[in-house]
């Protein structure tokens, strides 16, 4: 395992050593090993994260940024050099462009709430069609209390967006491109650098949602020249309830403060009060300690893996996965595209995707089922849900022989 913070080399993909890192992943579901094809919705944890978490709770817990003793000052620095290692891995120029958040939903409320004041009526936000709900209803409100309008940029039946409408919606009035990197409901990869570019010549800034990108492809903000990335340390093997909001400075200088209270302050009196620097005048109150410490482990772990070495083999298990499912009769996969990350979005004609994954659960195997938070998706292919298994690094393809044969088992039984 990797022991350097920033200069973290992979140290090659062994599938036993890193499975042998997930506890989780030994024990059994249903009187059946464990197989954990749910990985859009969260990751596993390894060993290295559970111990950040317990460490800090068994020998540093303190509040940060507001003690002289020593504890404080530990509790800060490991909470800081988190930070550190988070800006390195998306490449961010300045350290205070990193805001810890509590997820992606926290990410994007935060970044909507400040449009608020920053939108005018007759304004124009273009959200993409295969947007989960986080990333729809924040820009909803802004538009309600602003009189600025959203407007849908479509996909085409395979899930991937209409970039010849894009280029028709994007006009004077466009303020902001808010799309996902890679769609929770499909798997598939938006062109998010031509996105960037087109919104940049027409004067518009970019959103992007990354929760579902960042533990599976190389993230480089700069090089993107993304004005805000969101994610969630949870779907990057880190714990739950923290996140990162990237944002270039000067726009997070000029976004107007979220929630107020301790630590996002300068100076407080009665008559008015002055905010802190970056990234603290997004920080109000006490933060996740144990979780951000976490995150920064997270990334470390990943890193010790390498991003490249978790793409091949989760393409792999995607390919094998893909293959295996197709020769399933009436089996149907939504965005079958080349460009995606390792998630399959299927149903059974005649079957309800509910009951696919209740009989799967029953196999031991997780996926999830329903709309996983993106109705307009569903509505889009006039469906109930999908049922949607999810890879991650350490799954394999014996685990995906026992999604085919569960899946074949469960249409013997209800068909
Ligand atoms: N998607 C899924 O099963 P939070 O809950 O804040 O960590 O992330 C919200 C979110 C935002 N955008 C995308 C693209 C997402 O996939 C998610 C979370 C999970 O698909 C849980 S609904």
């Amino acid at each position: 395992m990797c022991k350097s913070d920033l200069t973290c080399r992979p140290m090659g993909f062994s599938i036993d050593n890193i499975r042998a890192d997930f506890p989780i992943l030994h024990r059994q579901v249903n009187g059946k090993p464990l197989v954990y094809f749910d990985n859009a919705a969260t990751s596993q944890k390894p060993q290295q994260v559970i111990d950040a978490l317990v460490h800090y709770y068994s020998h540093q817990n303190a509040n940060i940024h507001r003690g002289v003793h020593a504890l404080s000052q530990e509790a800060t620095d490991a909470y800081e050099a988190a930070r550190d290692l988070i800006q390195s891995f998306f490449n961010a120029k300045h350290r205070e462009e990193i805001i810890l958040t509590s997820g992606t939903t926290h990410s994007i409320n935060l970044v909507a709430h400040g449009y608020r004041s920053l939108l005018s009526q007759g304004d124009e936000i273009i959200v993409g069609q295969a947007e989960h709900h986080s990333n729809i209803v924040p820009w909803q409100m802004a538009c309600d209390l602003t009189g600025a309008i959203l407007r849908v940029l479509p996909m085409d039946q395979n899930g991937q967006l209409k970039l010849d409408d894009f280029q028709n919606l994007l006009n004077t009035k466009t303020k902001l491109v808010v799309v996902n990197q890679v769609s929770n409901a499909l798997g598939t990869i938006n062109p998010i650098k031509t996105i960037i570019d087109l919104a940049h010549k027409q004067g518009a800034r970019v959103l992007i949602d990354g929760a579902q990108a960042s533990s599976h492809i190389k993230v480089d903000v700069h090089a993107l020249d993304v004005d805000y990335y969101t994610t969630s340390a949870h779907k990057m093997c880190g714990p739950t309830g923290v996140g990162m909001l990237y944002g270039k400075k000067e726009l997070l200088e000029a976004l107007p403060a979220y929630q107020g209270g301790g630590e996002m302050i300068k100076e407080v009196y009665f008559e008015g009060t002055t905010y802190a620097g970056l990234p603290h005048k997004f920080e109000a109150g006490t933060p996740n300690i144990a979780g951000g410490i976490a995150f920064g482990a997270a990334i470390k772990y990943l890193n010790s893996i390498g991003l490249d070495a978790i793409a091949k083999h989760e393409d792999e298990l995607l390919q094998y996965a893909t293959a295996g499912l197709k020769d399933i009769d009436d089996l149907i996969i939504y965005g079958d595209v080349p460009d995606k990350t390792a998630v399959i979005s299927f149903n059974i004609n005649g079957l309800h995707p509910y009951d696919v994954g209740t009989l799967l659960d029953q196999m031991g195997i997780a996926v999830r089922t329903g709309q996983h938070c993106a109705q307009p998706v569903m509505d889009f292919y006039g469906i109930p849900g999908t049922v949607r298994a999810s890879f991650a690094f350490y799954n394999t393809k014996e685990e995906i022989d026992l999604l085919i044969s569960g899946v074949r088992r469960a249409v013997s039984m209800l068909l």
